[in-house]
Order: structure tokens, then C-alpha cells, then sequence
């Protein structure tokens, strides 16, 4: 497909020098167009050097984090420690999950590869088995050197790739509730019915550290102090489980938002013309005990949810400042890779919906922030990326060669020229639902297991940046709808590879 046609079709002309051919990315890339080339191409550039003068990396992981900062533009949101941190970084701006699924979509990106329908819901439980002998990245670096150390919500659950860790990787129990009542209403919700949780917020008057979070930020700040002896560099990867539900926080977060400034979603409606698949019930949530069963949520516990989330970010943004002033202390920062990331992204009432589990953007895009030595902080990236790419770039970061069974691609020359036209499209899948998001449009199929398109939506960023209107079912958008599904059948090797 030419850059002509392509023009054309998205009716962008302004958007032609962004658009991207195949031979062109794999020649920005600087890459050969096989696996073998591309590993040859990194290790010749970097060689199989002293592992002492590979740099360390910190994995931050954000559960349930959608891109819901004041560095992403939000400036309702407090969390100056991560803002801070993406003024050394480079923040991108359009970075999508493979898979909108807590397990799922950790286990793509730290296996590199994508989902399926097979590599879907109980996937976390499943790296070794579904890809036997693959590296997936902590074992990876590892083996070339690393010290591997696992705290707090990194994989679904701790034993997932247990021997991919230096250490037994470190876990509490995260949903946890301080004040007496709500521990009675969680005891006798789980007694009433299996899967019944507790209350969906809490606002206690607590310490940090009373919380599971608040622990994993002070067993990582005594992580470091002790890995900077080491004669090695490092992989810490510390995961975070604020924002995930339940909403519980230390009170004082809660109090650095005033509920009278709080705004419900602009969109609370299902969209126009969206099909029933891609909307879901937010059963999540409902599982909790002061969330109605069915129907919407009243104004509200609205409100209280949207300000229990912000509290849990702002909760987990001084957690990661923590870690980010030890660094610091240590004198660490200069050589140390910092990478921050949510697992997906979050419905806070967009589309008449709550929690992930879908195939709108507010369940796909989530935070991507990278620091890195030798790397310009301070800047943004809107190419298109997806969570895939995050293995091999620290791989081209460390000076490792590629594992032959990566899916994604490094986006290293994106950091180091943010502006640098980057991929034409990112995939993403949940459930049936394929979706293909380009510079212009968000497109999603659902099909049967005998491969039969039965529901699609297709939203233009361009005029409709919140996904309000499905547009895929217009006659004067066939010729896209064509395209884009053709593009979707294609793969994301179509737009990794040369012809
Ligand atoms: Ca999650």
C-alpha cells in the first residue's frame, strides 16, 4: 500500500510524511528484516561487553493505571513525583497494551509476545507452558548478567516464572482494609458468596506504609541499598497495585482533592451506533459490597470512585517518588533505566462503563514513561507504540541480543528523536474483539471462531477523540473499514517487516 492511497483512504493529506511505509520503518530501524539480522545488527552495535557497565534497570508497573497524570496533561491530577520523573524522561503519549487484562497483558510484556485467543485470561499462569523455552525478559537478563528481584504485583501472581527471579520475589496481601468496619464487611461478603470483595474505597487514616504499597516502596528503597554492592547490574521490578480496585489509600491522599472540583466523565453514554460486544457490565466492580448489582451508579458513588482513584494515584505517585529519591541518594540515577508503566488502561465511567476489559482507547492506552542514560529527558513521543516493544527496546538499551520468539519492535530510535516517524499501526485484542489503532482511527472486529466478522466500531480521532460515534457501518467509510480489516488480517508482522 503506498503512502499515496494510504492518503486517500485516511483523507489526511497532512498526515502523508507520517505515514509509513513497511521498507521505510525496517530502514529507520536501522535493521536487517529478519530476527537473525536484527540480532546481529544489535549486537554488533553493542557488543557482548562488560556486564559491570550495563545499566541497571527499575520496572515500575502501575495496576489498573490509565494515562491519568498531570504529565499526560490531566492538571486536575496531583502526582508531581512521576511528573517529575517524565521531566527526565520521555513520555509517550500514543502507547497502547496488546491486551487490556491485568495477567494477560503483563505476561505479553514480559514474554514479548502478543495475545491470542488461546494466550488470553488465565495466560499468567501460562508463560512457560505456552511458549516452552522462551526467555521471557527477566530470565533473559539474568542470564546475561542481571541480578532479578520481584516485588509486589509484577506477574499476576508471585510463582508465575519463578525462575526468573535471583530471589523469591516479595508479595503481600493487597487488599487489604484498616478500619474495623470494613474488614467486617469484607469477612462477611466473603463468607455470604465466593468472589464477593469488600468495599470498593477506603479512606483511612493511615501511614503509607500501612497499606501493601506503601511496603513495597520501602522493601525496594532497601532493595537498592543493597544491590548497589553488588557486583552486577540489576533488574528491580517493583509493582504497584493502586489504582486496581479496591480504592484504598491513605486518607490524606484522598484529601488532596476537593470533591466540589471533582467532574464525572464527559461521555456516560454508550456510544452511537456501538455494538452490544463491545460493551461490557463492569462486573468487576459489582463484585464489590456498596456497588449495586445491576444498573448504573448514582452521581455520587460516582464521584467517590472517580476520587478514590485519584487518591490511589496520587498514593502511588509518592510511592515512586520514594523510590526515585534513593535512587537518587544512592547515586544510582545516572546509570540506572527507569521504566514506568501501567498494565492498561481504565473506563472511570467513560461510555456509561467502569474498569477495563474492553476495546475503547480508555481501556487500551496506558502510561509509558522512560528514562534512560545518554537519552534527552523532558520530551514527549506521540508515535504509536505498543507494550510488546518495551522487551526488545531494554534489550537494545542493555546491549542484549534478541530473543528469536519478540513480537515487538525497539523503539530506542523513537527516544532518542521523539519526532521520528514511527509505525503505521499497534494491535490489540480482547476477547473476540481485534482492534488496529493508526494515526487517525481506532478500528475493532469481533469474530466468530470460524474467523466470520459479526460486530465492528471505528472511531476518527481526528473529530472524535473520545470514541462517541461508531462510524464503521457509514457507506462513505467502506473503503477505510476495508482497509483497516485488511490491515487487522495482515498483523502486526505486515507492519514490522519488509516485504
Ligand atoms: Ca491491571
Amino acid at each position: 500500500m503506498s503512502g499515496i492511497n494510504e492518503s486517500k483512504l485516511d483523507g489526511n493529506d497532512k498526515n502523508n510524511e507520517r505515514l509509513y511505509s513497511r521498507q521505510k520503518f525496517i530502514r529507520a530501524l536501522g535493521l536487517g528484516t529478519s530476527a537473525t539480522l536484527l540480532q546481529k545488527s544489535l549486537f554488533a552495535a553493542y557488543g557482548n561487553g562488560n556486564a559491570k557497565k550495563k545499566p541497571n534497570i527499575l520496572f515500575i508497573a502501575v495496576d489498573d493505571l490509565r494515562p491519568q497524570l498531570g504529565c499526560y496533561g490531566h492538571t486536575q491530577m496531583i502526582s508531581p513525583n512521576i511528573d517529575r520523573l517524565a521531566a527526565q524522561s520521555v513520555v509517550f503519549t500514543r502507547s497502547f497494551c496488546n491486551i487490556p487484562v491485568c495477567g494477560a497483558s503483563r505476561a505479553s510484556v514480559l514474554s514479548g509476545v502478543r495475545p491470542t485467543r488461546n494466550r488470553f485470561i488465565d495466560w499468567y499462569s501460562r508463560v512457560d507452558e505456552d511458549l516452552p523455552g522462551a526467555l521471557t525478559l527477566p530470565k533473559h537478563l539474568k542470564q546475561n548478567g542481571y541480578y532479578t528481584a520481584s516485588i509486589g504485583k509484577v506477574y499476576h501472581d508471585s510463582d508465575d516464572d519463578i525462575t526468573s527471579w535471583n530471589e523469591a520475589p516479595f508479595r503481600l496481601e493487597e487488599s487489604r482494609y484498616l478500619t474495623k468496619e470494613n474488614i467486617e464487611i469484607f469477612k462477611s461478603n466473603l463468607q455470604a458468596a465466593q468472589g464477593r470483595r469488600g468495599p470498593a474505597y477506603e479512606a483511612a487514616d493511615a501511614d503509607d506504609n500501612e497499606y501493601a504499597d506503601g511496603l513495597y516502596a520501602e522493601k525496594a528503597i532497601s532493595s537498592l541499598q543493597r544491590l548497589k554492592q553488588k557486583d552486577q547490574p540489576f533488574f528491580l521490578s517493583v509493582g504497584f497495585t493502586r489504582p486496581h480496585l479496591p480504592f484504598n489509600a491513605p486518607e490524606k491522599y484522598w484529601n488532596l482533592y476537593r470533591r466540589e472540583y471533582l467532574n464525572l466523565a464527559d461521555n456516560t453514554v454508550r456510544p452511537k451506533g456501538v455494538p452490544d460486544a463491545a460493551l461490557h457490565n463492569w462486573s468487576e466492580l459489582r463484585k464489590y459490597a456498596d456497588i449495586p448489582q445491576t444498573g448504573p451508579l448514582s452521581d455520587g458513588m460516582a464521584l467517590t470512585l472517580i476520587h478514590g482513584y485519584y487518591a490511589s494515584v496520587s498514593y502511588i505517585d509518592a510511592q515512586v517518588g520514594r523510590l526515585l529519591n534513593e535512587l537518587e541518594r544512592l547515586n544510582l540515577d545516572d546509570n540506572t533505566i527507569v521504566v514506568l508503566w501501567g498494565d492498561h488502561g481504565w473506563q472511570l465511567g467513560d461510555h456509561g462503563m467502569w474498569c477495563k476489559h474492553s476495546n475503547f482507547q480508555t481501556s487500551l492506552q496506558a502510561p509509558l514513561i522512560i528514562k534512560a542514560p545518554g537519552i534527552n529527558g523532558g520530551k514527549k513521543t506521540s508515535g504509536l507504540t505498543e507494550f510488546v516493544d518495551i522487551y526488545p527496546s531494554l534489550c537494545e538499551l542493555c546491549g542484549l541480543e534478541l530473543p528469536d520468539h519478540i513480537e515487538g519492535a525497539s523503539f530506542v530510535p523513537l527516544l532518542k528523536d521523539p519526532n521520528k516517524p514511527w509505525k503505521e499501526s499497534v494491535f490489540s485484542r480482547y476477547h473476540n474483539g481485534d482492534s488496529i489503532r493508526t494515526d487517525r482511527y481506532l478500528y475493532t472486529e469481533w469474530t466468530n471462531d470460524e474467523k466470520e466478522i459479526y460486530a465492528r466500531m471505528l472511531y476518527d480521532h481526528n473529530s472524535d477523540p473520545t470514541e462517541n460515534i461508531n462510524i464503521s457501518e457509514r457507506p462513505e467509510n467502506s473503503k477505510v473499514v476495508e482497509k483497516l480489516s485488511r490491515m487487522l488480517r495482515e498483523g502486526w508482522r505486515a507492519t514490522c517487516s519488509s516485504n
